[in-house]
């Protein structure tokens, strides 16, 4: 067995074999640089790009990179249709090639792959690890005040209509053991942007999913334009508030059901 092999099986120790996918949309001056850092950070661990075919080439330098690495793939998707939609591929052909856990991670650096060991290292005891920028210990780096402002008020909102214990339900870096995809109703997801992550922390919440928060040090994007749009925002808030009231009218329907609320 080559040593290519012998780190595939190996994975992460108490873990196993992981997969971190990167969705990607434009980030052609990002993706060479976060596939480095994560092979360098994390050397056990595989790499998927799951790129929806970017105008500015994306796809084929991901494809350059895979070329040169076995333990770096690419998953072309036809066009852009939102990052839950590229996570839901990448989380189906991890547990179609048997991977023990997934990592979701942004391919901006805004999540630090050195953060990624302590993830997980966390996943050790826990079926899904989030990488959160409001809990003791984390620090957000050159965020603009607005930006700041939204992930608060958007993290209180969740919190409070959905009952979700975390402090960051939005956030994108996260690692997924294969038990809490198994546990979620993957078919019924429909979130494309942040909501997808709320999505994700609700559903795995209610499934009885073992959560656990771990500090991250987030940084502002450097390269590339943000996908970021009062669309996603919308998206997020419209989502949130009916799965609020969904959530509310089910409990009263069910008294028993009060006592799990939130
Ligand atoms: N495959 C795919 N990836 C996407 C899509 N939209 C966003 N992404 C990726 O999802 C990750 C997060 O998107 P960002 O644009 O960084 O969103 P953000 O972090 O809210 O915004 P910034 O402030 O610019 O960092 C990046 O890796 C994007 O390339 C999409 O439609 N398809
Ligand atoms: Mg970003």
């Amino acid at each position: 067995m080559g040593v290519t092999a012998d780190r595939r099986t190996v994975g992460h120790p108490g873990v196993g074999r992981v997969l971190v996918v990167i969705p990607t949309y434009n980030e052609a001056d990002n993706v060479d640089r976060i596939v480095a850092r994560v092979r360098k950070a994390a050397p056990a661990v595989d790499v998927l790009v799951a790129d929806d075919n970017s105008p500015d080439g994306t796809g084929a330098i991901a494809d350059g990179l895979a070329g040169a690495d076995p333990q770096v793939h690419v998953l072309h998707r036809p066009g852009k249709e939102g990052l839950g939609a590229a996570y839901l591929a990448g989380f189906a052909w991890a547990r179609q090639r048997g991977y023990d856990a997934v990592v979701e991670m942004d391919a901006d650096g805004s999540h630090a792959p050195e953060d990624l060991p302590a993830l997980l290292d966390a996943a050790r005891d826990a079926d899904m690890v989030i990488g959160s920028r409001w809990t003791r210990g984390a620090r957000v780096l050159n965020w603009p005040l607005r930006r700041l402002l939204l992930s608060r008020a958007g993290n209180l909102y969740a919190r409070l209509a959905l009952g979700v214990p975390v402090s960051d339900a939005t956030g994108g870096y996260r690692v997924y053991r294969a038990a809490a995809l198994d546990a979620i109703d993957l078919a019924s997801v429909r979130s494309q942007g942040y909501a997808f992550q709320v999505e994700l922390s609700r559903l795995a919440h209610r499934a009885g999913v073992r959560m656990v928060e771990v500090p991250i040090t987030f940084a502002e994007r450097e390269h590339g334009d943000s996908k970021m749009s009062p669309l996603i925002v919308a998206e997020a808030l419209w989502r949130i508030t009916t799965w609020g009231l969904r959530d509310r009218r089910a409990a009263a329907r069910r008294p028993d059901a009060l006592a799990r609320w939130p």
